[in-house]
């Protein structure tokens, strides 16, 4: 058999070398995949002093929070933190020069919120995300916070940042975080935010370093670095003594951490634009390399980044879903846009699915949409109901009947049966006579066999391996994936 071989890249950057984070979370092998073409990483910092190694890169829309001034001599600067925080997201790379950059080719948006002190307000970095987010940024990195001294979210916050956060959020940019640098067990602010990706710091050896905080909602790890061993992240940036001379620096921290994670990040909205923040946040949590105690941990969250299985993967594995029977299914209705996880990441496979929710999965795998200022059909289901446009959705098209007394009982757990004739005449099939039941364990005296006969022959539904359907059962998550997955792709 002939196997073709390719060579191995290795950016010509004389001082990749030093760079054992990169190959440590693979990201050479996801510029296989990816680059961050196109997409946009806002450094909220203290502004950005491009050297040689970032003369390549385009910037856009630099802005200074403190004097509301734009252009790059704005925001010029003079303490060499969000410069080399720069530099890790988006070093100029393969250029014979330097070091290289995570999102190779992606574009950066400096916006400056801290002062030559290292020092702002929670109203510039507020300001920040909102001039971020006006301004097409696809992704936000802080490697800034304050500590929390033991404090949870919301306790420990701030209510202007929280309101651009979640304004960010809801248009879709992904907000990444340091975790912190006191060691405690408490993440820092903003990290500790539910819709910030909040990132702590490994050593060499992949596990978390001492001064990382963690605790509840730490995410993941990415490389942060040590100075006992000398691991230490290198970037081209200037010295904090305002000379604006050109260096190569190591530092370390959780704000060294940050950039890496939000470099992945852009690498997989270029490979795959429609994920959603949520999406992102369970992809990379999803596909790290597990450190520490087995599972999630307070000092390792998931794990440590991996960026070729973060990019290359489509987001549709959830925390509780591993290597079950229906995974295959549940990664293409996922992919489709059909079914959708929780916010926590997970799947929750065995729960059950109401009727209501059914119709709405119905509507979205036949991709339409519900109808909108919907009208009163069933006594139970009022016209401002969640799902009352999907169910005159179906109801107009034909496949939703609800019960004799008039009622829809859209909040009840969906029964095999029902499920499968609202599938199967959705689908548009026809009802299908015969003299033998489908199953053992129905009957043709039953008022839904020529439907469930049909539902059968057009491959919507199967058995269970004893050959039984049990049309009775309320359908869990796991089940109604599969059964949507059958309609949409039957087996020919
Ligand atoms: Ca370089
Ligand atoms: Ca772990």
């Amino acid at each position: 058999m002939d196997v073709e071989f390719v060579e191995f890249v290795i950016p010509n950057d004389p001082r990749f070398v030093d760079q054992w984070n990169f190959n440590q979370v693979r990201i050479p092998t996801a510029w296989d995949s990816a680059t961050g073409v196109g997409v946009t990483v806002a450094v909220l910092d203290t502004g950005v002093s491009p050297g040689p190694d970032l003369a390549c890169r385009a910037f856009v829309a630099p802005f200074d929070t403190f004097t509301g001034f734009a252009g790059m001599d704005a925001v010029r600067d003079l303490r060499g933190h969000g410069t080399h925080v720069t530099g890790t997201i988006a070093q100029c790379t393969d250029n014979a020069q330097g070091f290289a950059g995570t999102a190779r080719d992606a574009t950066i948006m400096p916006v400056r919120v801290l002062d030559d002190t290292g020092t702002g307000t929670s109203q510039r970095v507020a300001n920040g995300i909102l001039h971020a987010v006006e301004n097409g940024a696809d992704v936000i990195n802080l490697s800034l916070g304050f500590d929390c001294f033991g404090e949870s979210w919301p306790t420990c916050g701030d209510y202007a940042v929280d309101m651009e956060i979640e304004a960010a959020v809801a248009a879709g940019v992904v907000i990444v975080a340091a975790a912190g640098n006191d060691g405690f067990d408490h993440l820092s602010y903003p990290a500790n935010h539910p819709l910030v990706i909040a990132v702590g710091a490994s050593d060499a050896t992949g596990t978390n370093t001492d001064y990382s905080s963690g605790g509840t909602g730490l995410d993941l790890l990415a490389p942060g670095g040590q100075t006992l061993r000398g691991e230490l992240i290198y970037q081209e940036t200037v010295p904090d003594d305002g000379t604006l001379n050109h260096g190569y620096f190591g530092k370390i921290g959780t704000s060294m951490a940050a950039p890496h994670v939000s470099g992945i990040v852009a690498m997989m909205l270029e490979h795959n634009p429609s994920l959603s923040p949520l999406k992102v946040r369970c992809t990379l949590i999803d596909t790290v390399e597990d450190v520490g105690a087995p599972g999630w941990d307070p000092y390792s969250g998931w794990g440590e980044v991996r960026a070729d299985t973060a990019v290359t993967h489509r987001g549709e594995f959830f925390t509780d879903v591993t290597t079950e029977w229906f995974e295959p299914d549940l990664s293409v209705v996922v992919n489709d846009g059909i079914v959708d996880g929780f916010k926590d990441c997970t799947f929750r496979p065995e729960s059950d699915v109401t009727r209501a929710q059914s119709v709405k999965l119905l509507v979205v795998a036949l991709d339409e949409a519900g109808i909108e200022a919907p009208q009163q059909i069933f006594t139970d289901v009022p016209g401002t109901a969640w799902s009352a446009g999907f169910i005159q959705r179906g109801y107009e098209a034909g496949w939703v009947t609800g019960y004799e007394d008039g009622t829809f009982r859209p909040g009840v757990p969906i029964t095999r049966i029902d499920l499968a004739v609202f599938a199967t005449k959705a689908m548009g099939y026809e009802p299908i006579d015969a003299d033998v039941p489908p199953f053992p364990d129905v009957s043709t005296d039953d008022w839904f066999h020529a439907w469930l006969t049909s539902a059968k022959v057009n491959g919507v539904i199967h058995g269970h391996g004893d050959g039984t359907f049990r049309p009775s059962v309320p359908v869990t998550r796991a089940q109604a994936v599969t059964i949507l997955y059958n309609m949409l792709y039957p087996e020919q």
